[in-house]
């Protein structure tokens, strides 16, 4: 068996599909392409990450969490419960369309990572990414807070999904005190955060 992740080891999608290798207990070969300055023959439209395995390639990170998970793990970290595994995949579905941009790209970005480089934060950029990130942590508090997913009890996929953003976003001074204002989705983040699948694979740990 072959396992090999094209992925760009700082980048939150990486994060997302080593803490799912983590809690499945797989291995990965890591290559590291990155799609800011490099051409990623692997992926059509030039990102990260994508899984290869026996010679199938996959990419889309929400197809990668999936299969993973089915091959191995048997499915343990998707609920069978219809209600449940909606919110599962209503939760990714949000991450990606309505998260990765304000809270990574732009909150994590400049709130975090330019200051950390001592260069300047594009204070524009920084509030459309807070404005942005105010109209999902509502969402994904109700979502936290109903109990299904995000309850600080049970990893799904919607866990290993969404807990690098908010980690990202935690980073910056300003993320993470917009973020202690949604106290089910703090509670939550304060447990994902601890699992050791999170701890061994967060890219920010080495970040001052
Ligand atoms: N929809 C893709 C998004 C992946 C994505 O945006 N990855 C980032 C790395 S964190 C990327 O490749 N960005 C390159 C770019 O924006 O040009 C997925 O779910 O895998």
């Amino acid at each position: 068996m072959t396992l090999r992740l094209f992925a760009y080891s700082p980048s939150v999608y990486c994060q997302i599909v080593r803490l799912i290798l983590a809690e499945v207990r797989a291995d990965a070969e890591l290559v590291e392409r990155d799609p800011f300055t490099d051409t990623v023959e692997e992926h059509p439209y030039n990102r990260v990450p994508v899984l290869e395995h026996d010679g199938n390639r996959i990419y889309e990170t929400v197809a990668i969490l999936r299969y993973l998970d089915s091959h191995f793990a048997v499915g343990r970290l998707t609920p069978t419960d219809p209600l449940t595994q909606a919110r599962m995949v209503q939760v990714q579905a949000l991450a990606d369309t309505y998260g990765y941009w304000p809270l990574a790209r732009q909150v994590f970005v400049q709130g975090a990572e330019r200051p950390s480089r001592k260069q300047a934060c594009d204070q524009e950029e920084l509030t459309k990414g807070l404005n942005g990130a105010k109209k999902l942590l509502p969402e994904l508090e109700k979502i936290s807070a109903e109990g299904l997913v995000l309850n600080a009890r049970a990893m799904t996929l919607a866990d290993c999904h969404l807990a690098p953003m908010i980690g990202f976003f935690a980073r910056a001074p300003e993320g993470a005190a917009l973020l202690k204002e949604f106290t089910a989705l703090s509670a939550w983040f304060a447990w994902v955060s601890q699992q050791e699948s999170y701890r061994s694979t967060d890219p920010n740990r080495f970040m001052t």
